[in-house]
């Protein structure tokens, strides 16, 4: 059993991610928040709550909100997924949601959710850094609660996925939203398991994925994760600007089940600033990290269908 806080940007892999957790019996999920950087706050926070409702338990778990704003904002387009997920009936049967939002801004709830643990917590990062940032500089002791930190971030390959006007191209975008928070946390002595492009890029979402979800959807787990699939694009010919991969998700699996996913220390740095900026790079003077490059895909679909049909 292990302990874990999540904090989320609401994408669709984010909101599955966060049902997948609820569904590993070797997790406990001590804390989750929202940061609005790839969704909408509202929707992505009230998409949260639901499935805690469904899925998890009321009174064992509740939702921060995040005050946390990024340097370069997501599309609007992709922001939007929120709304479809929230609004999916599976969630609305039982209304009205009892899942609480936390008092405190999400920074704050994550220090005091890992101070609240006698073992230490392994942090699961599928967005920008930013609140982890914030949370350091109010109290650098967290670093102490910290197992180690999951981030879905960066790249070492040449290409990233940001396509935008006044970048390069080479980064990855949750590395773009706030490089200044990368900073940060390239800073502290946190372990961190980089989940990069290398690995997320072998798990696109195809058709071929889609319909083994259709085929298995008299399971209600199946379902829901096929409904909110549908609201995003798969791989079909060749990669476009919005082809959805498995990221997340992908970096979630890995926390549940480690031997899915190969890993590689390098030291890597970060751009903070500039046409670059979000990059990682290889550098010696650089943070010690692991990089996961490489997982098993066939593996790794298994195992979230094993988990969903649960
Ligand atoms: O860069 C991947 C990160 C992941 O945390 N997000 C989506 C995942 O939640 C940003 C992103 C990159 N390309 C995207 C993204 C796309 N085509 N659609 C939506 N989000
Ligand atoms: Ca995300």
């Amino acid at each position: 059993m292990k302990n874990v806080y999540l904090n989320h940007d609401g994408g669709v892999d984010d909101l599955i991610s966060l049902y997948l957790l609820l569904k590993m019996e070797n997790v406990n999920l001590i804390g989750c928040s929202v940061i609005p950087a790839d969704c909408y706050l509202e929707p992505a926070l009230s998409a949260s709550r639901k499935i805690n409702d469904k899925f998890g338990d009321p009174e064992t778990l509740e939702i921060a909100a995040s005050t946390s704003r990024g340097k370069n904002p997501f599309p609007k387009d992709w922001r939007m997924h929120a709304f479809f997920v929230d609004a999916l009936p599976i969630l609305n049967e039982q209304l009205p949601v009892q899942t609480k939002v936390a008092e405190k801004p999400a920074h704050l709830d994550l220090i005091d959710k890992l101070k609240a643990q006698k073992e230490k917590t392994t942090l699961i990062f599928i967005g920008p850094l930013t609140d982890l940032a914030r949370a350091l500089e109010v109290d650098a002791s967290i670093e102490q609660h910290i197992e180690k930190l999951v981030w879905m971030g960066g790249t070492l390959l040449p290409n990233g996925n940001v396509e935008e006007p006044e970048h390069d191209g080479t980064a990855e975008w949750n590395a773009f939203w706030d490089p200044e928070a990368m900073d940060v946390v390239w800073k502290s002595d946190i372990l961190i398991d980089m989940v990069a492009l290398e690995s997320t890029n072998q798990v696109p979402l195809t058709v071929d994925i889609r319909n083994n979800w259709a085929k298995n959807r008299k399971h209600e787990g199946v379902d829901f994760v096929g409904q909110s699939y549908a609201a995003v694009p798969p791989l079909v010919h060749f990669e476009t600007n919005s082809t959805y991969y498995l990221w997340d998700v992908l970096t979630t699996a890995s926390v549940g089940k480690e031997a899915l996913v190969k890993k590689k220390s390098v030291s890597v740095s970060v751009e903070a600033h500039g046409p670059s900026q979000g990059r990682t790079y290889e550098n010696q003077d650089g943070k010690r990290i692991k990089l996961v490059y490489d997982v098993d895909h066939d593996a790794f679909f298994s195992y979230i269908l094993d988990l969903m049909r649960a």
